[in-house]
């Protein structure tokens, strides 16, 4: 079956005969990265109904696609690191040693391409042939996959060229199956640079080259490399003058990464000749510069963004970016102009409409308070291209990346956290990052929620033990020689009866503001017992209608009893991490709870 390919490589070619021996295709197709092949692709996926093309007017170059409604988000519980020990994957992972894991899937990919295509995309992370790129194959029986991975990664021969008859390429192999939920795995051997992925068509699954390989396989590799794989958006801020200065953020999942990401300032800062650029939104890569900072690229190629709640106001840059050339999955279908909808986007649900499941949808039955009344599902996403985003960087295609100024934590805390503090150093820093956490609020009562403790929100994307990972970032900090500063931010604090405080959005602007200040000195702060706090006054609100100097100054408060209880719930998850959490960090946490007590 592997007659005229277009590579020589025997680690690529070996591999693919096991695959098809394996999942027994009826043919194989390699993927060009061309328009002609893609083209082709999705007139296929729109004759056999994977696929249905959008209004061309209105939507060039778009499609919607639905998942099977089993099958609409990652799988942390099925997701397993197969390190050849359980130490080395830690005990926030779940582990399978790779025979046993091998020993379970193979009867799951066993003929499950019978009558059907493999398709081989060699596909880039970062840009082909620079210092920072990685490559990867992936095999796929999904069209679906083929058609995303054009618009995430940097898919083509050129990456055949780069690799030569170099082993070193990540091999992903994904096979749909049965999309049956309790046969499903998203399983990983970084100790063989190899991901399987089986019985999913969801991307967070089965785009192996996005959470699978950009974070869980090259977070090892930059441990045993010297180098950082994150989950981290990167954006710069021009100042008038011209210069640009680069910030990288951790989040957890949906908690506003592509909004911040692609931020619009207030028109106060526009005036003056502020702007803000993306240069990614999911994904950072990062390297210690020649000039001894610390430098970012975003090796991605895409947004594969959360669609609902994405409108004019939250985020017209990423609204903007999906109007072409995009693949909306799971959102409502408009039959009347043939376009797309969901929750949050206007107030104009279409009347006529079929849900993210299929079916015909009512949106005068829709309640806000019942999830399945929703006509796109909360998870539904737009998959676009980066160079389409209207505030996309100058320096998004350099292959040297970026220089980072300042890193920025945060999570959603209804009182724990103030709206930004600044850590003290690198390892204090690496220590405000493992802490992260973010919990639910019960709005109308005010009440404090469930907390999930989500360090540098790397939780669920770690492909190694938690502690190591901890001790790879304190090593870090002391390779850099001139390190970003490291902030926490929090947009999501409430008043007593659990309503945000804090404007957020393009508004957050006014914090970064801060933030980069404090990178370049030109403002002081106050020491506390968490770190450095801003002066009231050195937040800029002018021009907010809802925030006075009072409301900065309850943003910014530190509430010392519900710090030292987060202490106990930081005790045991630390506890739970295992005893590979380094001792800087155990210095760190005993060093701030002596602080509050002292406060
Ligand atoms: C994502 C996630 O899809 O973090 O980016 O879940
Ligand atoms: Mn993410």
């Amino acid at each position: 079956m592997l007659n005229n390919t277009p590579t020589e490589n025997k680690y690529i070619l070996e591999w693919i005969e096991e695959a098809v021996a394996l999942c027994q295709p009826e043919r194989i197709v390699w993927i060009d990265g061309s328009e002609e092949q893609a083209e082709l692709l999705r007139k296929e996926a729109c004759e056999s109904g994977e696929m249905i093309k959008l209004n061309e007017e209105k939507l060039p170059g778009c499609y919607l696609h639905r998942t099977a409604i089993n099958d609409v988000a990652r799988v942390e519980g099925r997701t397993f690191i197969c390190t050849k020990t359980k130490e080395d994957a830690g005990n926030i992972n779940n582990w399978m040693s790779p025979d046993e894991c091998k020993s379970r899937l193979t009867p799951l990919f066993r003929g499950s391409m019978a009558g059907k295509t493999m398709y081989v995309i060699p596909y880039s992370m970062g840009i082909v042939g620079s210092p920072f790129a990685k490559y990867g194959i992936e095999l796929t029986d999904s069209i679906y996959v083929v058609l995303n991975m054009l618009i995430m990664t940097r898919v083509g021969f050129d990456v055949l060229d780069a690799l030569g008859d170099s082993p070193d390429f990540v091999k992903g192999l994904h096979a749909r199956a049965e999309l049956d939920e309790e046969k499903r795995y998203i399983v990983h051997f970084p100790e063989e640079n190899l991901i399987w992925s089986v019985n999913s068509g969801y991307g967070g699954n089965v785009l192996l080259g996005k959470k699978c390989f950009a974070l869980r396989i090259a977070s090892y590799l930059g441990r045993k490399e010297g180098w950082m794989a994150e989950h981290m958006l990167i954006l710069g801020v021009e100042y008038p003058d011209g210069e640009t200065k680069y910030v990288c953020a951790a989040f957890p999942s949906a908690c506003g990464k592509t909004n911040l990401a692609m931020l619009i300032p207030p028109e106060l800062y526009r005036k003056k000749g502020y702007k803000v650029y993306c240069v990614g939104d999911d994904i950072a890569w990062l390297r210690v510069g020649k000039d001894g900072r610390l430098w970012a690229v975003n090796p991605e190629n895409g947004f594969f963004g959360v669609a609902p709640g994405t409108n004019e106001k939250t985020n017209p840059n990423a609204l903007h970016t999906t109007l072409r050339d995009t693949i909306f999955t799971n959102v409502v279908h408009n039959t009347h102009d043939n376009t797309v909808w969901w929750e949050g986007l206007d107030k104009n649900p279409p009347a006529e409409a079929i849900n993210w499941r299929g079916e015909p949808w009512d949106f005068r039955k829709y309640d806000k308070n019942d999830k399945s009344t929703c006509g796109a599902h909360p998870n539904s996403r737009f998959t676009a291209k980066a160079v389409n985003c209207p505030c996309i960087s100058d320096k998004f295609n350099d292959p040297a990346g970026v220089p980072i100024s300042a890193i920025i934590f945060g999570g959603r805390r209804a009182r724990t956290a103030p709206l930004v503090y600044q850590s003290t150093s690198w390892q204090n820093g690496t220590f405000v990052g493992s802490i992260m956490a973010s919990e639910t609020t019960a709005a109308a009562s005010g009440e404090v929620g469930v907390v999930r403790r989500d360090p540098m929100a790397m939780r669920p994307f770690v492909g190694y033990d938690m502690g190591d990972y901890f001790a790879h970032w304190l090593n870090m900090g002391k390779n850099i020689p001139n390190p970003p500063k490291i902030f926490h931010v929090n947009w999501f604090r409430t008043d007593d009866e659990g309503n945000f405080i804090w404007p957020g959005f393009g508004d957050n602007m006014r914090v970064l503001e801060w933030i980069l200040k404090r990178c370049d000195g030109s403002v002081d702060a106050i020491e506390s017992a968490i770190g450095y706090l801003p002066h009231t006054e050195d937040i800029n609100i002018d021009g907010l209608e809802d925030v006075n100097t009072d409301t900065v100054r309850k943003l910014l408060e530190v509430d010392t009893e519900s710090w030292l209880s987060d202490i106990n719930n930081i005790r045991s998850f630390y506890a739970q991490i295992g005893d590979r959490v380094p001792a800087e960090l155990y210095s760190e946490l005993d060093a701030l709870e002596n602080r509050l007590k002292e406060s």
